[in-house]
């Protein structure tokens, strides 16, 4: 997949099963494939699978359990023919996706996990590599920058330095800034502003907006509610040259970005 001269839409598929039955577990994971396969249909070019919320506040997961919830949907989705990413911050996690079909790896640690370079190096995977200012547990108590853009930069291009030299190839690598990973609306605004100077990173760009909070700080709306909101900061994103927005609402995005991308 050549990324850059159009905008690419990552669907969200969260792994996040209610039930620990098997039965709850089985009619869980027969949802997510259908959902991932639905949103091949709306537009999606990319599904992200995950099964760990990084939401602000959250715990982890086991790495058993991570594995339980997103296995197995990876592997029916690759078998299918879509491109599926793997949203995790685990190597065990990201190898047995790899291993089951998936092609990218979207840690929002950045290669945190010491094995994760060379686990995508081996299976020749691409990798998102996300800034983030702390963790998801305690980030955003009271973020601070100087600069917040040059200072994302400088984390981002040290940690495409570490990708290159693990063996990952310079093509397969992408660049994100982490929308509310301990960062404030300012901070959040700041960067969706300016984001074409991560451009001088020399990656492509990923931007993940979709119905995150600092749209609800701006529009008084509810997570529900976020669509229209979600649309203005991925119109944003499009026009500043994000390469692939990460999205919930998949059929509407790909609208978005089929408009931006005509009128650039
Ligand atoms: N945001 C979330 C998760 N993964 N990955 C990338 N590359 N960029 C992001 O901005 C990003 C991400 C937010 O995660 P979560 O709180 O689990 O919610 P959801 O997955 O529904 O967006």
């Amino acid at each position: 997949m050549k990324l850059g001269r159009v905008t690419r839409v990552m669907g969200i598929l969260n792994v996040t099963p209610d039930s620990f039955s098997d039965g709850g577990r089985f009619s869980t994971a027969r949802k997510a494939v259908a959902r991932g396969l639905r949103m091949r249909e709306e537009g999606a070019d990319i599904v992200d699978v995950g099964g760990e919320s990084t939401r602000p506040g959250s715990e982890g997961v086991a790495v058993e359990e991570e594995l339980r919830r997103t296995i197995g949907v990876v592997e029916r989705l690759a078998a299918r023919g879509v491109v599926v990413s793997i949203d995790t911050q685990k190597a065990a996690v990201a190898r047995e996706a790899l291993a089951a079909g998936a092609k990218i790896v979207n840690d929002v640690s950045a290669l945190g996990d010491p094995e994760m370079a060379a686990v995508a190096a081996r299976a020749g995977a691409a990798v998102v590599l996300m800034h983030m200012k702390g963790r998801p547990r305690t980030m955003q108590v009271r973020p601070r920058y100087g600069d917040v853009v040059a200072e994302v930069k400088r984390f981002l291009r040290a940690r495409m330095k570490k990708a290159l030299g693990a063996g990952i190839s310079a093509d397969r690598i992408v660049v994100d800034p982490g929308i509310g990973f301990g960062k404030t609306l300012e901070h959040n605004l700041e960067l969706l502003r300016r984001l074409d100077e991560l451009g001088a990173l020399g990656a492509p760009t990923l931007v993940g907006p979709s119905r995150k909070r600092f749209l609800g700080a701006v529009t008084g709306r509810s997570v529900e509610e976020r669509a229209f909101g979600t649309a203005a900061a991925v119109a944003a994103a499009a026009l500043r040259g994000a390469a692939i927005v990460r999205v919930h609402d998949v059929r509407d995005m790909a609208d978005v970005v089929r408009l931006i991308d005509r009128l650039r």
